[in-house]
């Protein structure tokens, strides 16, 4: 029998590399048919989720997603739900089919992801810095529980200048949670500006330690690297984990890589070939 699990489904450096690829061909290409914004923000998290979705580093059978055990990943940046919803189909979870109807009227991916509108979806997102205290309350389920699993949350750089983030950061440490992960998606870009213009969060690796957490400074696109952080979880400290993952918004793309233009724009079909003639077919 083929185990579905995905953290049986262990791809070599060269096929994660290919998968980022053209994950980011289908994600320029979706965001000009479904006329959705966010684009750079999705491109700059995809290796983030192709290190957690195919690189083992996830206890999750998408052919049983509700299994009590299951790890549980949270998008807390959830404007960045075209990345999810293209890894959750790519991966099982639901048909490919359905991201044709992406950001349309009656759609279950809706613009931001919505708890129980699909399998492998954990919570609802869209409001800016609420997935760290959901993922922290099922952190606490699961070990009141004595189920083994772990929440992995995934945020930005500018979510982070919301205070409920640094209430959850207070908690989980004070509570000994060490099945906690909070990957932050580290671009320097939030809608309007320069993140550290608006409220510098440097040092943040040092933040997050002061707080009582585990924390590591990543390249965000290394997904080597990361893979190589996250299937070491729990890490062995008795803390939570937070890992700064350095990133480029827009990334892949020559022409929007760094541009925070590309946060609200969305490619004619000018840009969408010069785009996958530059990430090439795969
Ligand atoms: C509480 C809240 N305020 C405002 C917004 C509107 N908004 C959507 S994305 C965004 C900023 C994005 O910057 P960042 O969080 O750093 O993510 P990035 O897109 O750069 O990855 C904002 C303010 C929101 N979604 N939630």
């Amino acid at each position: 029998m083929i185990d579905s699990n995905l953290s049986s489904r262990i791809c070599k450096t060269k096929e994660l590399a290919d998968i980022s690829r053209r994950m980011r061909g289908e994600l320029v290409e979706m965001s000009h048919t479904a006329d959705a914004m966010h684009l750079g923000s999705s491109l700059s998290c995809v290796d983030i989720f192709v290190a957690l979705y195919y690189g083992g580093c996830l206890n999750i059978d998408p052919k049983n997603p509700c299994a009590a055990t299951r790890d549980r990943v949270i998008l807390s940046k959830g404007h960045a739900s075209m990345t999810f919803y293209t890894v959750l189909a790519d991966t099982g979870f639901f048909s490919k089919d359905l991201l044709k109807t992406f950001n349309k009227t009656g759609s279950h991916l809706t613009e931001h992801p919505n708890l129980g509108a699909l399998p492998g979806i954990e919570a609802t997102a869209g409001s800016l810095g609420h997935g760290l205290s959901m993922g922290l309350g099922m952190a606490l389920a699961g070990r009141n529980r004595h189920l083994p699993f772990r929440v992995f949350v995934i945020m930005s750089d500018g979510e982070c200048n919301e205070g409920s983030v640094w209430e959850a950061a207070m908690l989980a440490p004070a509570q000994k949670i060490e099945n906690l992960v909070v990957i932050i998606d580290f671009n320097r870009w939030q809608a309007t500006g320069r993140s550290e213009e608006i409220m510098a969060l440097n040092p943040l690796k040092e933040k997050w330690e002061s707080f009582g957490w585990s924390a590591y400074d990543v390249d965000g696109h290394d997904i080597s690297s990361l893979i190589k952080i996250l299937s070491a979880i729990p890490d062995g400290s008795g803390k939570p984990i937070a890992i700064i993952a350095h990133t480029i918004k827009g990334k892949g793309v020559s022409f929007m890589e760094d541009d925070n233009n590309w946060h609200y724009r969305i490619p004619n079909a000018e840009e969408v070939k010069f785009a996958k003639e530059e990430l090439g077919e795969l």
